[in-house]
Order: structure tokens, then sequence, then C-alpha cells
């Protein structure tokens, strides 16, 4: 048994058992390990972009770790983008980052470079493994970094010689799932439970929603704090997963942009923070304020990320005397008359009332839809109950490649892209796995032909109005992006319309059916 052997077993010891890779010359004793070692499932992606983002959204719904291979610095590097996403989703991944061998690394071939560096962007745990002997003990260290609650990455540097190099013949390799990480949330405060209860009371009182706190079961008690104070619920902008629709407790999503935020938040004086931060503003403007809550406004934290929401609140809800009450806010299901549905050009209201009307119930929907979805929530509250899964750090080419790892998390869900066609195009590549894996996932691309979103910024941070060089800089015409052909030469069935009544056509017999298929919406 080699290096790489052992590897392999430890990733399955820890219950790493799906591996997304892109694998090169340096990782082959790891490929050729994963091979003869069964039980790891392994699923190419055709940029580095793809299996980072995979292995954010595996997280977000398996709730362990996957891996990812990479191909030394540049391989990271590709990655980071994704990894920066799911570093802001909490997600956990354990990276294994093939190098050179270490006496080949003086002799600086071309493909050198500081993995370690790289890996430090994003990891809260970095190493590299000195030979075959240390690679057990550091990919268990790995695993139990990548599953520290909520989730960070880490990121192991396998040298190719650490890869080869051959054990005694005594060391036994683990076995599958024994060496489960025993990680646990941080406990949440006591006292912080009290002021908050405190806190609470009326409709100028926020309890604001954010990581660890946006499951049903967190919800459902953030529901029955506010039937007890009166309290209003929100949840940040962004959620890494969301539980959502008819039956649940439907909590308000702060909006995107400074002013309406500004509005939103202009009632409360007190606020209470559950795994959410304080309301910022995305970007900086020049003359907007940067911090969205009114000036005065109290925050209370009960809990910050690295605690378990779903206890704290609880803990509030008993020290409230509400646990066993009726939850306030919980959504009604609206059945939808097909035949009642907007019909015309799409809207964005339009497509939010397909979508509610023919999400299958289970759904898992990726938001990376920008500009076209900023207006979904509304609509979607009383759909049937689903996840909402948002890009957590607004670097985008992120939905494609998350519900390709949400749909190996899930694969009894029906899957749901919602994509912008800007973002589409910087990780395209994610539809052929799709295809390669047969994943159940439905692809909505919104072709506005355009970067929509940054025509808007453009003038908001006061850059005037856009001539016709900048103009070029924004819009994604001349040519028509094709993501029909793209789909179907990367083996999905796909179809273009820019018609309401054959979306919601094309939509629900998407829902009814399985496998991966894209439909491009032509927003006009
Ligand atoms: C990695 C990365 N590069 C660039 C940007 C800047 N950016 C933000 S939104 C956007 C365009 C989004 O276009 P699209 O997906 O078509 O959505 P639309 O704005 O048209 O609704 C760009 C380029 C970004 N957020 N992340
Ligand atoms: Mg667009």
């Amino acid at each position: 048994m080699n290096g790489a052997d052992h590897l392999v077993h430890s990733l399955l010891a820890g219950e790493v058992d799906v591996c997304f890779a892109n694998p090169g010359t340096s990782e082959m004793h790891f490929v050729a390990a994963l091979d003869r070692i069964d039980r790891m499932r392994c699923v190419l992606g055709l940029f580095e972009g793809v299996v980072t983002g995979a292995a954010d959204g595996y997280y977000r719904i398996a709730g362990k770790p996957a891996a990812t291979l990479l191909h030394l610095g540049p391989g990271l590097g590709n990655g980071l983008a994704n990894l920066h996403n799911a570093r802001r989703a909490r997600s956990g991944i354990v990276n294994i980052v093939g190098d050179h061998a270490t006496d080949h690394l003086a002799n600086d071939s071309p493909l050198t470079s500081d993995i370690e560096a790289l890996g430090r962007v994003v990891s809260r745990w970095v190493r590299t493994t000195r030979s075959a002997h240390t690679l057990r003990a550091d990919a268990l260290a790995a695993i139990e970094a990548a599953a520290t609650p909520p989730g960070q990455i880490a990121t192991l540097a396998l040298p190719a010689d650490a890869a080869w190099g051959e054990l005694p013949a005594g060391q036994a390799p683990l076995a599958p799932d024994s060496m489960r990480p025993a990680v646990a949330y941080r406990p949440f405060e006591s006292a912080a439970v009290v002021a908050a209860a405190r806190a609470l009371s009326g409709p100028d009182t926020l309890l604001l929603l954010g990581a660890g706190a946006l499951d049903d079961e967190a919800l459902t008690d953030a529901g029955r704090i506010a039937a007890r104070t009166g309290c209003t619920l929100m949840t940040e902008f962004y959620t890494a997963k969301l539980s959502r629709g008819a039956g649940r407790v439907s909590a308000a999503r702060l909006p995107y942009a400074v002013d309406p935020t500004v509005a939103a938040l202009a009632r409360f004086r007190q606020i209470v923070l559950v795994g959410a931060r304080a309301p910022i503003a995305f970007f900086a403007y020049p003359d907007k304020p940067r911090r969205l809550a009114p000036a005065g406004c109290a925050f209370i934290t009960l809990t910050e990320p690295e605690h378990d929401g779903r206890a704290a609140l609880a803990a509030l809800a008993a020290e409230l005397g509400a646990s066993a009450l009726a939850p306030a806010h919980v959504a009604s299901r609206r059945t939808i008359d097909a035949g009642a549905l907007p019909t015309g050009r799409p809207t964005s209201d339009g497509i939010a009332a397909v979508l509610a009307a023919y999400l299958p119930e289970h759904a898992i929907v990726i938001d990376e839809a920008v500009t076209t979805g900023r207006s979904f929530g509304p609509p979607t509250a009383s759909a049937a109950p689903h996840d909402w899964l948002s890009v957590m750090g607004g670097s985008i080419g992120f939905a494609l490649p998350c519900a390709v790892g949400v749909a190996i998390a899930a694969p009894n869900r029906k899957v749901v892209a919602l994509e912008g066609d800007g973002s589409a195009m910087y990780t395209i590549q994610a539809l052929w796995t799709m295809a390669r894996e047969a994943l159940d996932v439905t692809v909505v691309i919104m072709a506005n032909r355009a970067y929509q979103i940054l025509r808007g910024e453009f003038a908001g941070v006061g850059a005037g109005t856009p001539g016709r060089r900048a103009t070029d800089m924004l819009t994604l015409d001349r040519p028509t992006l094709d993501f029909v052909a793209m789909a179907r030469g990367m083996g999905l069935e796909a179809a273009r319309t820019d018609d309401l009544s054959e979306f919601a056509r094309l939509f629900g017999r998407a829902m009814s059916q399985p496998g991966p298929q894209l439909i491009e919406l032509v927003i006009g």
C-alpha cells in the first residue's frame, strides 16, 4: 500500500466519500488509488470552478464535506472563486492539491508554485504532507478541520512522492466511517438568550436570521417567538440554505440594494442577530451609508455562525414561554391554476408565478438569477416546501457547479438552477458533468443578453451614463449566446422561449421528468 491508498482509506474513514476532481500528472497515484479502492464517488469537472462549486453545494445539502482533487497551484487558483463562495457559506471542504515530488521542487519546473499561499486565501487549515507516513494523520486532521461547525475549508497539499511512497505492510488501512470527526458547535451564551428575550417586543424589534437559523425547525421557533413578542422576522439577503414554502414560517429577505434596505430597517430600535451580521451595504457608494440600520438601533447577538442557532432559538422560545405556541407567519399554500398564470413577455413576477406553481415538493432551488431574481421571494413563499440556496460570496459562476454537488448529495430531489446568462458563462462546463452523471437538474437561463445589474451600478456609483465602450463591457450581444446549442453540445436536452406560457409548459414538463435539461428564457 502506498501513501495514496492510505489517503483514500483515511478519507473514507472520515466519511468523505465523494471526490470532485480535475487531475493532472502529479495526482496520478491518487487517481490510481481511487480506482483501486471502492466506495469513493469520483466526479470529473472540466474546470476547477466546477469542482469547488460542486463541493460547496454538496456540503450545504449533505452536511458533510466532500473532497476536491486539484492540480497544483494553477488548479487550486482556478477553483478559488467558488472556494471563496464556499468559505462565505461556511461549507466544509477537503481540498487535496497535488504537488511535485519533494526533491523536484528545487528544480523549479513550470508548474511549481506556492500552493500553501494560495490555499491560505480561502482555507482555515492548510498543510503540506511530508511523506506517505504523515498522510493518514494529515488527512484526518484535514477532515476534522473541514467538519468543524458550521464548516471550514481545509487544504492538504499532496507531494507526488508522498502519494507513491510505500508504507510498511503492517500498517492496516482504516475502515470506512471509523473515524467520524467528533466536532460540535460552540455552546451559545445563556446571558444572550435572556438579553434577546428582553429586547424583543412589538413590530419595531427585529429577529434577523442568518447562519444556523434557517432550517424548518429554527424557523418554527422563530415563528413562535414572533407569536409571543410580536417582533418582525427577516433573513439576511444571502442564505446558504433557507427552508421555505407552504406550511413553513416565512421570513422576508432583506433587500439587496442600499436604499430599500435602509427603508426596510428604518423602524427598528432593536435587532437581535441569530447567526447574522449587522446589515451592511454590499458595496460602498459615494453618498450612501455603509451601515444600514438606523442610528441608535441596538444590536443583541444571540448567536455567531459558530454557535448552534437552532438550539439557541429553541432556548429563546422557552425563555419566552413560547415553546408550545403556534408559530406566526406560516405561509399558506396557494394552489395555482395553470390557466391563470401570467402570459406574454417574461417578467420577474411572471417567472416567479410559474416557479411557484410547478416547483415540486422538496425541490432545491439555487438562485443566481441576479436582477431577474430579485423579486422571486414573495411569490414563491407559498410554493410547495423547498430549500433556497444563494451564492454567499458574491462571486458569480456559482449556480451551475453548485447544482452538480447538490444533485449528488440529494439524488431523489429535483434541483433547479436559476441562472443569469452572464453568470452562466463563467462555469458553463458544469452542464457536461450534469449530463455525464445524469443529474436531475433543470437549469433556467435568464437570457437578458447583458450584465444587467452593472448597468444600474454604473449610475449607482456616480459614474454617469455609459458610452459606447462602457456599454460594450456591460452587454452580452454581438454575437448572441446560444445556450440551447451549448447545452445540447454538452449532452443536455434544451429549449428556448421568450413567452411565459411556453415557459410554463417547458418548466412544468421539466419538473415532472427526471434528468438534466436547460431552458433558455429570453428576456427582452
Ligand atoms: C467573479 C466575478 N466577476 C465579476 C463580477 C461582477 N459582476 C457582478 S454581477 C455581474 C453580471 C451578472 O450578469 P448576469 O448573470 O447576466 O445577471 P444580470 O445582471 O443580467 O441579471 C458581474 C459581471 C462578480 N460578481 N464576480
Ligand atoms: Mg444577464
